[in-house]
């Protein structure tokens, strides 16, 4: 084999990009709510095993390289971009405007901004830790955000409490915290109210985000159900302002169904924002593209997310590899991952529309008109209905495969 010289590398990885063929333009990828993350491009390659294997990336480079892609909108934590020493003074003013401008230049739109209370040392007992002035200084920084992101146009603000829990058991007051944790983010509505009023502008939508592990070893808030119902705890004080940010592989770490945890959010009208991506039942948050390991349950994902006409944003939260390079994210990684959402968001109106699976559907709910309220003759009488449960599944492979449209054979 001939060994590939390094300056012909990218132009080997163009090529082959080319080769796969199936890529949607910049203008139909911009025709959908995909928001990618400042952290997600900016990611190094570095974990706690891990150097970092890229250089770092500002949010000007990456800024233009998702307008060139046609990623229509940007989101960040406060500290992705404004070091936390210059939060709050006229560099944060000044880096702002920066970024204003960045986005107006490149026609992108800054969709949702997060606090990072998950990685200064100062969060390190958390951001509702015993101390208040810890507590103090958590909710001035999410005030604050909600001032960047009334500065730079955002409709969203995500809370990820990651570090709310503990390491050793007992350490902590678990119902102490999780009033504290609620003081926070009544500061961030209160706050809201104020300055979305000074701005003329609506509140912002305010998300939680659940992750069942990491980086704390137990967790108070581990699951959206649970976030759910520290929504409706009566400890916050504009619960209606606070919404579900969902994550696909969060719900798939610990075991649940992502389709029914977000069917669960969907009935309690809090799926408002949705962090995609895919990964592995019980493991940790590899933050894989989407739709790399589960395609199926993605296509059946999106079925519902469409038939309930979820409109929210569709948050690229995941990590390239650190086997991409820094060309790699850009010219790969992003690319693909949207196209290959943006597939099965149409395969999914095709689901919504194929004659077969909804002649199913429709008899399986239509019964077969028995009376009386003997269970045996009520399951005799369904019994070669109930057939069109494998029936349809065997469906959807077909068209996540593309089968429906004929076969191939090879004998
Ligand atoms: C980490 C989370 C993180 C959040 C982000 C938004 O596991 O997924 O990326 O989505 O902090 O607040
Ligand atoms: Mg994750
Ligand atoms: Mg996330």
């Amino acid at each position: 084999m001939k060994p590939v010289a390094k300056e012909q590398q990218q132009a080997l990885v163009a090529r082959l990009m080319d080769a796969c063929g199936g890529a949607y333009s910049p203008q139909q990828r911009r025709k959908f709510f995909i928001t990618g993350p400042q952290w997600a491009a900016a990611y190094e390659g570095q974990a706690l095993f891990h150097a970092p294997t890229r250089r770092p990336v500002g949010f000007d480079e990456v800024i233009r390289e998702y307008a060139a892609i046609g990623i229509g909108y940007w989101t960040t934590h406060d500290t992705d971009v404004i070091p936390t020493d210059d939060l709050g003074t006229d560099r944060q003013q000044q880096t702002v405007a920066a970024i204003k401008k960045s986005l107006a230049d490149n026609g992108l739109k800054c969709s949702m901004v997060t606090t990072e209370t998950f990685h200064h040392a100062v969060f390190a007992a958390s951001p509702a830790a015993e101390s208040p002035e810890i507590r103090r200084y958590a909710a001035w920084r999410v005030c604050n955000t909600v001032d960047i992101g009334h500065e730079l146009g955002a409709e969203f603000a995500v809370y990820w409490p990651g570090s709310l829990g503990y390491y050793t058991q007992g350490a902590i007051d678990e119902t102490q915290t999780l009033r504290w944790y609620a003081e926070a983010l009544n500061a961030a509505c209160e706050h809201d109210i104020q300055a979305a009023k000074a701005k003329g502008r609506p509140t912002l939508k305010h998300c939680m985000e659940a992750k069942p592990f990491e980086p704390q070893a137990e967790i108070l808030l581990p699951t959206s159900d649970a976030m759910l119902a520290f929504i409706n705890s009566g400890l916050l004080t504009h619960p209606e302002m606070v919404g579900l940010n969902p994550e696909y592989l969060h719900e798939l770490m610990w075991g649940g169904a992502p389709r029914a945890a977000l069917a669960r959010a969907l009935l309690a009208g809090k799926l408002w924002h949705f962090d995609i991506n895919d990964g592995y039942r019980l493991k940790h948050d590899v933050d894989i593209a989407v739709a790399l390991v589960n395609p199926l349950d993605w296509l059946n994902v999106l079925v519902l997310l469409r038939s309930h006409g979820y409109n929210g944003p569709f948050n690229l939260d995941y990590k390239p590899p650190r086997t991409t390079s820094n060309y790699g994210v850009f010219k790969v990684s992003f690319p693909t991952a949207v196209d290959r959402f943006i597939t099965l968001w149409e395969m999914a109106g095709e689901v919504m529309e194929d004659s077969v699976i909804r002649e199913a559907t429709h008899a399986l709910k239509a019964g077969a008109g028995v009376s009386g309220n003997d269970p045996r003759e009520i399951f005799e009488a369904n019994k070669e209905l109930l057939t069109l449960h494998e029936l349809i599944a065997h469906r959807l492979v077909q068209i996540l495969l593309g089968l429906h449209r004929g076969r191939v054979y090879s004998l």
